[in-house]
């Protein structure tokens, strides 16, 4: 695990050192107003007497006030609510073969990166664990100049065509009468547009996955989605397709759980991710390639311009490539997690667009967007925005220009200037776009090669294990449980019988609803006036792939619990031995402890010691934690037996498939707990793998089998019977 530098603070890199000269630190310093007046009494305004009215005059006021007034900025219309860190890039291997940018082909170049995580519908306060899709925007501050990835947790999107963007954001925003519901697509606007919309089913299989609820965002996979091109020395293309792979392992939390942490914990990812960082447990990435020759352009039975496609990892192999370590948190949330602009045309030599119709209409959308959040044209010198290489052009002016540009000439060419600022050869790192040869008529209109909107749906169906083809299950009967128009239900279970009849039979079971025979047609309402709806049919591509072992997060990495959180339940006269040993196998295990008591303070224990209490069942929950673990000694059982919280915080952590461990001495506290009949009668290892249950009188054998079971993530069998109560 890495750690902080010596002075305690995180690392610096040459981007965090160019922000120092923009931060500001009061220690020690006088108040002043914004003209630099030191100021004698900011506690009361200027009057006309002690009881008088406030004078105009009061300048001191009128400025904090008038400062105050203006200090929000528009949020975001998507992916508001977002947390942001520093961090580096660091190449394992050469790209050059493939690629001229500068920070793929050199491995001796740390490069500065910051990242942005976020939601999609919710508002800027909205809760984290909203199911939803997870923005993962990285810029790469290059030595050519900034290159944003500003890709998503989920390799494919809703819709083909940045045309239906503002259509599918308006559908699944809270619905504009009464502006509810807020942070969910469980209502009827969303699956209204999704069910006359069939393009948008492979996404949505992913959304009603797991994947829309990780448990962390240090454990989720970032996708850049659409195809891009990368261009060598010679111009050689070949498209390319970018990945981040956390080290971690892809994780997830249930359904259930996330709807509570919402209430317990709102900011829930945002804290995990800023405690990882302060603790030294930096995230890391892998960035992972897959590289398609432009020769193999038409060998797939799927188009790669269209981005509800993924390419099969089978198909063609993700390369490693590099690792994103985050290790710095922001100083600052507005100045930088909030002022942040990516763009997903900010590219540098080497990397290049395809014609993917949705990475087209980006192009023109983020630059846009930033001109209103960001108040005007000159955003990119918000310090988080701007590049380590130095900016030179004759663009002047605007609202808030912070450069100072000398001499007479902001044109080109000119004679007065010298023709600065020069522009560069190609051979000199100058940006050249790649001559992709166009030989068409000008249309509003798709290629059939993007028609089969099944295919990869029911392959990533498929290739699900049965707990996460039971989430999904689950997750759709909510959703469209929340639906009120009844026909709009019958129209989804109709496509969804269209991906997998199986799947459509249960969901249309819990809707109370029948698979109809026959599904309604046209299905795809998205047609232009004068297209003929037989035109625009679905077209079926029996996939060559059955299943795709990257698309279930059954196997990810599930080999530590480095960052996880694990509960020790206690009480007065608990046995220390046995809190003590369990609690420092899993900090060495790089794990992160929290006791948990009736109140807050210390317990005594058995032998007189004194346990700091970190939480009191008041301010912790179990859905806040991955395992909890009940020591012994006979009063702490006595008290934690009769304490309802305690009792529920197991149920819980039961029901949420956790790995929950107990002293000996302390199975009185499990049997007062619904689960005390699924107690297993041995605790082999074997045992312990398959349900998550530790019990025993060794702490320290108990130890290791508790680490071993947190390491696992989740017991999702215990959900078989499916008649868990809350
Ligand atoms: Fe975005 N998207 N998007 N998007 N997007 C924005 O830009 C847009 C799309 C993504 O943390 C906006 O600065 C259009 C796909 C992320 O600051 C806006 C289309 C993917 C973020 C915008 C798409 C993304 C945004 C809103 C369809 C995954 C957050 C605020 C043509 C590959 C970046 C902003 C951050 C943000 C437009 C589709 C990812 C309005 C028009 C596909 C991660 O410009």
């Amino acid at each position: 695990m890495a750690k902080k530098d010596m002075q305690g603070k995180q690392p610096e890199n040459e981007k965090t050192k160019a922000l120092q000269p923009h931060t500001a630190d009061a220690t020690g310093e006088m108040m002043t107003t914004d003209h630099g007046l030191k100021i004698n009494d900011d506690q009361n305004s200027l009057k006309a007497g002690e009881r008088g009215a406030t004078l105009l005059e009061d300048f001191i006021l009128r400025e904090k006030i008038t400062h105050f007034d203006h200090e929000r900025i528009p949020e975001r219309v998507v992916h508001a609510r977002g947390s942001g860190a520093h961090g580096v890039f660091e190449l394992y291997k050469s790209m050059g073969s493939v690629t001229k940018a500068e920070f793929l082909n050199d491995t001796t170049v740390q490069t500065p990166v910051f990242v942005r995580f976020s939601t999609v519908a919710g508002s800027k306060g909205s809760t984290d664990l909203a199911r939803d899709v997870r923005g993962f925007a990285v810029k790469f501050y290059t030595t050519a100049g900034n290159f944003d990835l500003v890709g998503n947790n989920m390799p494919v999107f809703f819709i083909q065509d940045a045309m239906k963007f503002p259509d599918l954001v308006h559908a699944v925003k809270p619905e504009p009468d009464h502006e509810m519901p807020q942070a969910a697509s469980a209502h009827d606007t969303f699956w209204d547009f999704i069910s006359l919309m069939p393009e948008s089913t492979h996404m949505i299989m992913w959304l009603m996955s797991d994947r829309a609820i990780p448990r962390s965002l240090r454990m989720m996979e970032g996708f850049g989605v659409h195809t891009f091109r990368f261009i060598n020395e010679k111009g050689v293309s070949n498209f390319v397709k970018f990945h981040w792979k956390p080290l971690l392992g892809v994780h997830s939390v249930a359904w259930d759980e996330a709807q509570n942490i919402s209430g317990k914990d709102p900011d829930f990812h945002r804290r995990d991710l800023w405690e990882a960082i302060e603790s030294g447990a930096f995230p890391e990435w892998e960035l992972g390639v897959q590289i398609v020759p432009e020769a193999d352009e038409f060998k797939f039975d799927f188009d790669l311009l269209d981005p509800t496609k993924l390419i099969p990892e089978e198909l063609v192999p993700v390369q490693r490539i590099g690792k994103m370590t985050l290790n710095r948190n922001p100083d600052n949330f507005f100045a930088e997690t909030e002022q942040v602009a990516f763009h997903v045309g900010n590219i540098v030599p080497g990397i290049d667009f395809s014609n993917d119709p949705l990475l087209q209409g980006r192009l023109f959308s983020y630059t846009d967007t930033q001109l209103i959040r960001l108040g005007g044209p000159n955003f990119h010198e918000i310090p988080i925005n701007r590049p380590l290489v130095a900016v030179r052009n004759n663009q002047r002016d605007g609202f808030m220009r912070q450069t100072i540009n000398r001499g007479k000439t902001s044109y080109g060419p000119n004679s007065l200037g010298n023709d600065d600022p020069a522009q560069v050869k190609a051979a000199d790192g100058g940006f050249t776009s790649y001559q992709e040869r166009i030989d068409a008529k000008k249309v509003r209109a798709r290629s059939q090669s993007f028609f089969d909107h099944f295919s990869q749906a029911r392959l990533f169906v498929n290739s699900q294990s049965d707990p996460e083809k039971n989430h999904l299950i689950d997750a759709l009967s909510f959703e469209l449980g929340k639906v009120k128009t009844v026909a709009i239900r019958q129209r989804m279970v109709g496509i969804l019988s269209l991906v997998d009849k199986g799947l459509a039979t249960k969901v249309a079971f819990a809707l109370g609803l029948e698979v109809p025979e026959q599904v309604e047609q046209p299905i795809n309402h998205s047609i232009p006036a004068d297209g003929n709806p037989a035109d625009y049919q679905p077209v079926q591509v029996e996939g060559k792939l059955e299943k795709s072992a990257a698309l279930s997060m059954a196997d990810t990495i599930k080999d530590n619990i480095k960052s996880r959180k694990i509960a020790i339940l206690a009480a007065n006269g608990v046995d220390a031995a046995s809190l003590n040993t369990v609690k420092s196998a899993i900090i060495s295990a790089g794990g992160v402890v929290h006791v948990i008591s009736p109140v807050l303070g210390a317990v005594i224990a058995a032998d007189k010691s004194t346990i700091a209490v970190d939480e009191s069942f008041l301010t912790a929950a179990s859905v806040l934690y991955d395992a909890v673990y009940v020591p012994g000694g006979k009063s702490s059982v006595a008290t934690l037996k009769g304490e309802a919280n305690a009792v529920h915080f197991l149920n819980e952590a039961f029901k949420h498939c956790k790995a929950i461990a107990a002293d000996d001495q302390a199975i009185g506290v499990l049997e007062s707990t619904y689960f005390s009949k699924d107690l297993p009668e041995d605790f082999s290892d074997d045992q312990v793998l398959k349900q998550g249950l530790v019990l025993g009188a060794d702490a320290a054998k108990l130890a290791s089998q508790f680490i071993m079971a947190i390491s696992r993530h989740r017991f999702w069998e215990r959900e078989k019977p499916r008649q868990v109560p809350a």
